[in-house]
């Protein structure tokens, strides 16, 4: 059975002093590099949220706050700080992760009126990224999965992920939540198993 590891949106601006910190996020870098060492994947993966500036997601490119909620194209989508704007040091992956066996990227969040949170597709569901695709076409059916942030990339990219047909695992240690509320990480741990992810300790 082949298997890929996803590794979900390690880029700068979600790493330490980044515009979306998310706490924690650079101790999974050396656990990721570790997987990538000990395993023989067959794919590996990256995301990279890829937004263009004044991407609808940003509170400044609504007038609001970052922390509110607004009705975008008939979902609520939260304002987040501007972050991961195409072409800037803070969308790069950060420079402690180990590229070397990296067979493919996938970049989201390129629509200026949507926001993708999941790797898989756009969070309006009009646009799939290529990676079913891409996972399909090289015979996947088993893929680990680690990253920022677990609340919300991780997350979507492991509903999808069940969704899509595969066995899908979560390394609890190569993943940490952004925790906008302080439950958030928890409760995303509990819908994915309900939801058929297992969480590898
Ligand atoms: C993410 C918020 C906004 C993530 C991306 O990678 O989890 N979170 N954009
Ligand atoms: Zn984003």
């Amino acid at each position: 059975m082949k298997k890929a590891l996803i590794i979900v949106d390690v880029q700068n601006d979600f790493c330490e002093g980044g515009a979306l910190a998310v706490p924690g996020a650079n101790e999974i870098i050396p656990y990721i590099n570790l997987l990538m060492e000990e395993n023989e994947y067959d794919q590996i993966v990256l995301t990279q949220d890829w937004h263009p500036a004044g991407h609808k997601s940003f509170a400044s490119s609504n007038g609001r706050n970052v922390g509110e909620s607004i009705i975008l194209n008939g979902i609520p989508q939260f304002m987040w700080p501007d972050h991961c704007i195409q072409g800037t040091f803070g969308a790069e992956f950060h420079k402690d992760l180990n590229r070397d066996k990296v067979t493919h990227i996938i970049q989201k969040g390129k629509n200026i009126e949507i926001d993708s949170y999941s790797g898989f597709q756009d969070n309006n569901h009009f646009m799939k990224t290529g990676l079913d695709d891409f996972l399909k076409y090289h015979d996947i059916q088993l893929l680990e999965i680690v990253g920022l942030a677990m609340d919300y990339c991780v997350k979507f990219t492991c509903l999808d992920a069940v969704a899509n047909g595969y066995v899908t695992c979560l390394h609890f240690n190569g993943t940490r939540a952004v925790n906008v509320k302080p439950d958030n990480g928890r409760d995303a741990i509990y819908e994915m198993i309900e939801k058929g992810v297992t969480i590898l300790g």
